[in-house]
C-alpha cells in the first residue's frame, strides 16, 4: 500500500463550511508559516464553483475561513472568462510568492487563470495563461534556464488528452510547448491523463502525481499515478509507474457528486521524507493520505511503462 489513507477521512466536507456549498473537493495545498493552507473548490447550489480557504496546524484538522477565498472576478478580462465558475486550484511557491493556477469556465471554454499572493489574505489576478481548452496547469517551483515551466493538459479531438510542458520568461507569455506524456491504450489511464499536484523535487527527479481516467460501462474511473521527470530538464520523463498508486475504494470515493473519483490538486512534502497527499473523493469531500516519497520514486523506476 503506497498511500496510507488517514483514518479520519474525509477531512473536510460541506457541513464544515460556514457558507452554503454542495461540495468540498479538489484542493490546492501548500505550507505557509508552518500552517497547512488548503484552497478548495466548492460547487454552489447553482452548480458553478468557487474557491474556499481552510487552515490547519497538523495537515489533518482544518478550519474553514468565514468567507470564500476567490469567486469569479468582476473585472475584465477575467470576468468574461470566469462567468461559469473557477475550479481545481494548484499552488506553488516560487521567488517568495505563491502562484495559484485555476480553471476558469465560461461560455468560451475552459482557460487557466493565474493569481498570486504572499499571505493568502490579499490575492491578485495576474493573467489568463492559456487559450481554451486547457485544464490542470501545474507550475514548477524552480526556473529552468531562467524560464518558468509548467505542465498542462490541452483537450484534443484527435489525440488522447496528454501532458504537455511549456515555458515562460514572465508567467504571462508561454511557449516552446512539447507533448511529453500520453495515456496508454488498454491501461488504467487510457482515456486521458492530467497533471495533479505541483511537481515535487526529489534527488532522483521531479515527482509528478497525475490522474488517469479509464472509461467503463458504468462511467469513468479517476485514479492517480506517478511519473518522474529529469531534474535539470523536466521535459524528459525518466519513468512512469505502470500501476496506479490510488484508486476509488472507500465509500466517500465511490459515491458522491461524481462517483468513482480520486482527483488530486496538491501534496505536501515533509522534512522527514514523507508526503501528505490530498485528494477530492467523488467530487464531494476532501481526503488525505501519507506516503514515503522514496517509495513513490521506486514505484516509477521499478516497473515502468513508456511515457509516449
Ligand atoms: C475532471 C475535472 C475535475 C473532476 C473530474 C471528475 O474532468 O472536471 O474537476 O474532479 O473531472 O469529475
Amino acid at each position: 500500500m503506497l498511500i496510507k489513507r488517514y483514518p479520519g477521512n474525509p477531512i473536510l466536507q460541506k457541513d464544515d463550511v460556514p457558507y452554503p456549498v454542495a461540495t468540498v473537493h479538489n484542493a490546492g495545498m501548500v505550507k505557509h508559516d508552518n500552517k497547512y493552507i488548503m484552497i478548495f473548490r466548492s460547487h454552489k447550489f447553482n452548480g458553478r464553483s468557487i474557491l474556499g480557504k481552510a487552515v490547519s496546524y497538523d495537515g489533518f484538522n482544518f478550519v474553514v475561513d468565514k468567507h470564500p477565498f476567490m469567486i469569479p472576478s468582476k473585472e475584465q478580462p477575467f470576468k468574461k472568462y470566469e462567468a461559469y465558475g473557477i475550479e481545481d486550484p494548484r499552488i506553488v511557491k516560487i521567488d517568495g510568492e505563491y502562484l495559484i493556477t485555476y480553471s476558469a469556465y465560461s461560455q468560451y471554454g475552459v482557460r487557466i487563470g493565474l493569481a498570486k499572493t504572499k499571505d493568502f489574505d490579499h490575492i491578485q489576478r495576474v493573467a489568463l495563461i492559456t487559450e481554451a481548452d486547457y485544464r490542470n496547469v501545474v507550475i514548477f517551483p524552480e526556473k529552468f534556464n531562467n524560464l518558468y515551466a509548467r505542465l498542462d493538459r490541452p483537450h484534443s479531438e484527435i489525440s488522447p488528452w496528454s501532458i504537455w510542458i511549456s515555458y515562460s520568461p514572465d508567467l504571462i507569455h508561454w511557449g516552446q510547448s512539447q507533448l511529453i506524456m500520453r495515456p496508454m491504450q488498454y491501461h488504467w489511464d487510457e482515456m486521458k491523463i492530467g497533471p495533479g499536484a505541483s511537481p515535487i523535487k526529489t534527488s532522483r527527479g521531479w515527482l509528478n502525481i497525475y490522474h488517469g481516467v479509464f472509461p467503463t460501462m458504468d462511467g469513468c474511473v479517476y485514479r492517480l499515478g506517478v511519473a518522474l521527470h529529469k531534474l535539470e530538464d523536466p521535459s524528459v520523463v525518466i519513468a512512469v509507474g505502470d500501476e496506479w498508486i490510488l484508486q476509488p475504494e472507500e465509500e466517500y470515493e465511490i459515491t458522491g457528486y461524481v462517483h468513482n473519483v480520486v482527483f488530486t490538486c496538491g501534496a505536501i512534502p515533509e522534512p522527514d521524507g514523507t508526503l501528505k497527499l490530498y485528494w477530492g473523493g467523488a467530487d464531494k469531500v476532501m481526503c488525505v493520505g501519507t506516503a514515503v516519497i522514496d517509495e513513490l520514486v521506486d514505484h516509477c523506476l521499478s516497473n515502468l511503462r513508456q511515457a509516449l
